[in-house]
């Protein structure tokens, strides 16, 4: 998401990065191009003209601060304002003092409430919560079945009953008292357009059960209509907040940008693929960072702490970042970061990455054969890569069932990444301090305001 915004800001702080100071003049064209980008962006056209005078008048207005440059002003400027239009801070779930904590899911057909409701689940067993799953959707006949297979996947028990969805959602909060769950999401039906009596049964169903929270299901890659369809929804079920799903497939943002301005909730989770880890609470602070480029640390820090040891984690960058990653510590470090996510992802988050790079597809099927190769090498050559001669890379070829052209291949590329990472700049800070702050330090970036007081 926001890849083409991404690169449009970048071009405009780049320009403005030798300046000394800011004329009247170049104030007013920055925010023409930042203008002109949102709305290429496909932010709402109210939005993006509220954004543009908040930026003037705190360009304008205030005095230039001493400690920054105009470049690095404008930056700051920006990401507070992106900030502010996503949302401010994220979602802090309260739970219900007598539970169950009651979490509604609403949304057109197709935008992904199921998927979302076992996610929801998911998260919060992460949470340490014990959630059940109610299938109200009696209106598609695979509805309910396609809710039981997700929720054995993540391990929550799902009710249902052939009644009605009303029924169905009543009963369920009093099973899940009964069993003891203190988490109940209920997953509805949907309709192709916001009609009058899909309202009117997500409404009953709502009365029915009070919701603690009521989510909206937008899919980000309908744009503006997504955020047409949370403003009707937002008429009748007073939402608490929206999840913004397919974010994975929406190349814009501009749903994500306009939705908390045009219906006044905030986006609370975002989905990012259809397999069931792809979800998190989100960020409107680290979205704006990573918008900017400044690369999504903390959320790197996050996901790398849930796959694997931090300390782990944090010695595999060290080594990255030195230079001393060996064939060894690769193999190593493999099934580790495998666990992180897809790589092209993680590369996506670092700070300062070149495009190139981000873009640059890297498929985790392809370890399979990188494995094979590297078992095949003895440690001597893991460790030294140089020694390993032409009749050394028939040998592990061979031994590898893969071709010496693979063997090749795979030198090179460990070559290349060696020489990119040793090139990141921040990547050695940010393994030994582990801090957001020390990485927009070493890029040459001001960590921002907002940004400062987490952890
Ligand atoms: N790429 C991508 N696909 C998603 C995402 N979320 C859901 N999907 C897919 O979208 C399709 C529809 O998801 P569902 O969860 O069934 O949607 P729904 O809102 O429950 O649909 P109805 O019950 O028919 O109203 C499924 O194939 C999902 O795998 C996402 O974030 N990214
Ligand atoms: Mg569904």
């Amino acid at each position: 998401m926001f890849d083409a915004l991404s690169d449009r800001l970048e071009g405009i702080f780049t320009r403005l990065r030798g300046r000394g100071r800011l004329s009247g003049d170049d104030v007013d064209e920055a925010l023409r191009e930042i203008r002109l980008a949102l709305l290429q962006a496909d932010v709402n056209l109210l939005v993006v003209r509220d954004i543009v005078s908040r930026l003037r008048a705190d360009l304008i207005g205030s005095d230039l601060s001493h400690s920054l440059t105009p470049g690095q002003q404008v930056v700051r400027a920006v990401h507070d304002e992106l900030v502010r239009v996503l949302g401010g801070t994220a979602l802090k779930i309260t739970y219900a003092s007598r539970p169950p904590t009651v979490v509604l899911l609403a949304g057109l057909q197709g935008a992904g409430k199921t998927t979302d409701a076992a996610k929801l689940a998911r998260w919060f067993k992460q949470q340490g919560r014990n959630p059940m799953l109610v299938g109200a959707d009696l209106q598609r006949p695979a509805a309910v079945e396609q809710l039981r297979v997700l929720g054995a996947q993540v391990r929550v028990p799902v009710f249902s009953e052939p009644s009605d969805p009303v029924a169905v959602a009543k009963s369920g909060l009093s099973e899940a008292a009964r069993v003891g769950r203190d988490v109940v999401i209920v997953d509805t039906a949907g309709r192709l357009t916001v009609d009058a009596e899909m309202m009117e049964q997500v409404r009953q169903i709502s009365e029915a059960v009070q919701p603690h929270y009521t989510f909206l299901v937008i899919d980000a890659m309908t744009g503006q209509d997504a955020v047409a369809t949370a403003e009707a929804f937002h008429k009748t079920l007073a939402l608490d907040g929206v999840i913004l799903n397919k974010v994975d497939g929406d190349a814009r943002g501009g749903a994500a940008l306009s939705v908390k301005e045009v219906v006044g909730r905030p986006i609370a989770f975002a989905s990012t693929g259809e397999k069931l880890e792809d979800f998190e609470l989100f960020h409107p602070d680290r979205m704006a960072g990573r918008i900017l480029g400044m690369g999504d640390v903390l959320t790197l820090i996050d996901r790398a702490e849930q796959a694997v040891e931090r300390e782990d984690a944090e010695q595999a960058m060290a080594k990255l970042a030195e230079g001393r990653f060996g064939l060894d510590d690769f193999l190593a470090q493999l099934q580790s970061v495998k666990k992180m996510g897809p790589l092209s992802g993680l590369i996506g988050m670092l700070p300062m990455v070149p495009k190139e790079l981000k873009n640059a597809q890297i498929d985790d099927s392809a370890m399979k054969p990188v494995e094979a190769i590297i078992h095949s090498m003895t440690p001597e050559e893991r460790a030294n890569p140089a020694i390993i001669n032409g009749s050394r890379r028939s040998r592990i070829a061979a031994g590898s069932g893969t071709s010496v052209q693979q063997v090749n291949e795979l030198l090179e590329r460990f070559k290349q990444a060696q020489a990119f990472m040793r090139q990141v700049p921040g990547l050695a800070g940010m393994a030994r301090r582990g801090s957001a702050k020390s990485v927009a330090k070493a890029s040459g970036k001001r960590p921002a305001g907002k940004r400062k007081k987490r952890r």
